[in-house]
């Protein structure tokens, strides 16, 4: 990097003060529905575009060009005037009918974790989340919280949902699982994950053990019931307790509690375990030096404005798995979001 360009004029301080802006110019683009129009391939007209989606031109102009700009549409000028279309990255991933969408997920950061981010200077100074200054409930309980009505749980579930889409072969086929045949997806939720192992591993049955709101809304909207290699099982495992199993997956659950709680809860997990099974961790890890990956720095801050959890470190979540009572902890990094860690009982 030349020294020019990191003093005298301080780009990487602009970029990162737009971010913002980038994010809701997407997430504005997704909620109006630009790319969903876009995706049959015509090129459409400013005009056109707006009059479909009932929005101002003005506005829609603005939005179309800033699009473009990143590179989330590309526009093409032609006797008519211009034209603007979806480009690749836009149709594979923010449509909401591509099989790769993460359309759920930016609806979930637009309307709940943007909200949230707002009392980012409240969430350090207190240590803690900030349900109560955005959205005026008790943040004693995150996922009464996360979950205060159906179209807010709705719109979580499937957010989480549409990142297994991408990231789920690679943290399910990071160990090899084909030897525990009867699992248990503790807080499965929508079912993608669960859907994504029994695709990968043919000789298994995965049961979605979650929260009875949850698994109904799963049975009803989520995991189709030709699907009968998944099971449900309604509860709340903090407080309910947790059928014997070869493994468990926690996936994306520890990184929503204190030490405090992910102890309580894997201790219980080794206590249900069959001897010879494990558990597999999904999360994003830290690096050792908790220099990186930026993603997985901001996710813990995350955690810190919406959860009672953090990301953690490798040896952080060996520390905890051994704890409990597991042994022959495995790390995999898969290059991805989301990384995968085996202990065994
Ligand atoms: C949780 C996960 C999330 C709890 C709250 C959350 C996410 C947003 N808010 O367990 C998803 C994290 N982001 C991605 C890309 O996975």
């Amino acid at each position: 990097m030349g020294s020019t360009e990191d003093f005298d004029y301080p780009q990487i301080i602009f970029q990162y003060s737009n971010g913002f802006l980038v994010s809701k110019v997407m997430f504005t683009a997704c909620e109006l529905g630009v790319f969903d129009l876009l995706e049959s391939g015509e090129p459409l007209s400013l005009e056109v575009i707006a009059a479909r989606l009932g929005t101002s031109t003005t506005g829609m102009e603005r939005l179309l060009d800033a699009c473009v700009g990143l590179k989330l549409l590309a526009v093409e000028l032609t006797q008519e005037g211009a034209l603007y279309r979806n480009t690749e990255i836009s149709n594979l991933y923010l449509t909401k009918s591509s099989p790769k969408s993460q359309h759920h997920l930016m609806m979930y950061y637009s309307n709940t974790v943007y909200l949230c981010w707002h009392y980012l200077t409240n969430a350090v100074r207190e240590g803690r989340n900030q349900y109560e200054r955005a959205f005026g409930i008790s943040s004693k309980d995150p996922f009464g919280a996360m979950y205060r009505s159906e179209e807010e749980m709705l719109k979580f579930l499937a957010g989480q949902n549409s990142i297994w889409g991408l990231c789920g072969r690679d943290v399910l086929a990071a160990f090899d699982l084909s030897p525990f045949t009867r699992i248990y997806d503790l807080g499965g939720g929508g079912g993608a994950l669960a859907r994504e192992c029994v695709s990968l591993y043919p000789n298994c049955t995965v049961t979605i053990y979650d929260l009875p709101k949850v698994v109904k809304v799963a049975k009803e909207r989520f995991v189709p019931p030709e699907e009968c290699r998944i099971a449900f099982h309604e509860g709340d495992f903090f407080k309910d307790s947790i059928p014997e199993a070869e493994l468990y997956i926690l996936s994306k659950i520890l990184h929503d509690w204190d030490d405090d709680k992910c102890g309580q809860l894997l201790a219980k997990v080794h206590k249900a375990c069959r001897p010879g099974g494990g558990v597999l961790l999904v999360e994003s890890l830290l690096n050792e030096d908790r220099s990186g990956p930026v993603e997985t720095q901001l996710y813990s801050m995350n955690m810190l404005v919406q959860t009672e959890g953090k990301e953690r470190t490798p040896a952080e979540y060996s520390k905890l798995l051994e704890a409990a009572g597991f042994r022959e902890v495995q790390v995999k990094r898969t290059g991805k979001l989301y990384d995968a860690v085996l202990g065994r009982k």
